[in-house]
């Protein structure tokens, strides 16, 4: 880490740490005068999603919504785990899967409010049997987006409260009078929340921090250049700070891509971020074994294979959060509808981590059970604990094979 960073995260923890003492402490009277102060609203609001309807002035997004979180939950019920139990020589031996009981999802408000968020947070929680999914948001002065709500009822989310930043953490964290703690809490969130999630990470788990957003795009010469150019500015529109990087076989495919992303930017509303941001990516033309191994070096949150034979790309692409493959399948389809969770590693984290999914909200426990004393097996374990000089650990299995 540069000293510049190690300071940069110095500063969020001092401004954090008050933050969040105040809120262990004194519970919801700091959380609603840190809610006064950074969101200039005076009430810390639960919404009932039980009694909430959807506005129909919003019945087409509750419609797509709706379309949105059957096959998301579809996709994540194909992740549900069954306990597993087998029989050897001595043991019952088994291991089980026990869902959280209760998970915090912060959704931000600022710029960035992406209903698809919350469901692709809440959905698989609820699918491995989460019982209480909290969401928190922070307030606006003219009230929450309506589109949050919607998406968090359509989701299954059972506790809704209007609070944000690192007091809506350290209230999930450490609980308050209002809101019950919870035993995991994931989502993104700016610098503060994602400062305060890792100060709190000792008493309840979090998922990974997320960076700026990447796309890798490799494209050979049977690629759509409108298509692909599409495909950059999807990413290059979230944040000035977000990778959109083509790789493309032939000069003739690098120009066609550039003209396309011209024309395509003239019109679009970011565009002013997308072209901060493409100045970091952009279209470069690499032969089908430079862009493989760039690949693997770069381990992309989202990896686009944009090519005629994508299996055989993917099959030589060790790293990746999430693979599209085919010209036909933009980044754009898995962020929003087609089920993989869009929750993925970045910056390179894909080299040992995974998106989302429902093993996120499982505690994986074992058990074992004697079914049969076995002397060899007994007589190996007791050697083990004589050569750790833990007598005592040699006498509890001794005692049984005296006895059993
Ligand atoms: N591409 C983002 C997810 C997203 N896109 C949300 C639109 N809304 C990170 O995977
Ligand atoms: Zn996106």
């Amino acid at each position: 880490m540069s000293s510049q960073n190690r300071t940069r995260r110095e500063t969020w923890a001092e401004a954090v740490k008050p933050i969040l003492e105040a809120i262990e402490t004194r519970g919801d009277e700091a959380l609603l005068e840190y809610t006064v102060k950074f969101d200039g609203v005076n009430q810390i609001e639960a919404v009932d999603l039980t009694t909430f309807t959807p506005p129909p002035a919003y019945d087409e997004l509750t419609d797509a919504l709706t379309l949105a979180a059957e096959r998301i939950r579809a996709f994540h019920e194909r992740q549900r785990r069954d306990d597993d139990v087998f029989e050897d020589e001595m043991f019952r031996l088994g291991r089980r899967y026990m869902p959280l009981d209760s998970v915090g999802v912060y959704v931000p408000g600022g710029t960035a409010v992406y209903p698809s968020s919350v469901l692709m947070n809440v959905i698989p929680a609820k699918v491995a049997g989460v019982k209480r999914v909290v969401m928190v948001t922070p307030p606006k002065p003219d009230g929450i987006d309506v589109s949050l709500l919607i998406a968090a009822k359509i989701a299954g989310a059972d506790e809704c409260y209007l609070v944000g930043g690192a007091q809506a953490v350290a209230a999930l964290a450490f609980g308050t009078e209002t809101i019950r703690p919870v035993d995991k809490i994931v989502g993104p969130g700016n610098a503060y929340v994602a400062t305060a999630k890792a100060l709190v990470s000792h008493i309840v788990g979090i998922d990974s921090v997320a960076g700026p957003s990447e796309v890798l795009i490799i494209a050979d010469e049977t690629a759509n250049p409108k298509w692909v150019a599409a495909d950059l500015l999807a990413q290059a529109e979230h944040d000035v700070e977000a990778t959109a990087l083509a790789l493309v076989s032939t000069d003739r495919m690098a120009r066609a891509v550039k003209e396309e992303l011209a024309r395509q930017l003239s019109d679009l509303p970011r565009r002013d971020i997308a072209i901060e941001a493409l100045e970091r990516g952009g279209v470069v033309v690499k032969s089908k074994d430079e862009a493989i191994r760039q690949a693997n070096e770069m381990a992309a949150e989202h990896v686009q294979l944009a090519v005629e034979n994508p299996d055989d790309y993917m099959k030589q692409i060790r790293h990746g959060g999430s693979f599209f493959l085919g010209h036909e399948a933009a980044e754009a389809f898995g962020d929003y509808i087609a089920g993989p969770n869009h929750v993925l590693p970045t910056s390179g984290t894909a080299r040992f981590s995974s998106g989302l999914s429902v093993d996120d909200f499982y505690r994986r426990q074992t058990f074992l059970q004697m079914t049969e004393l076995d002397e060899t097996v007994t007589r190996a374990a007791i050697r083990i604990a004589k050569q750790e000089q833990l007598e005592g650990h040699a006498r509890a299995m001794a005692a049984r094979l005296e006895d059993v």
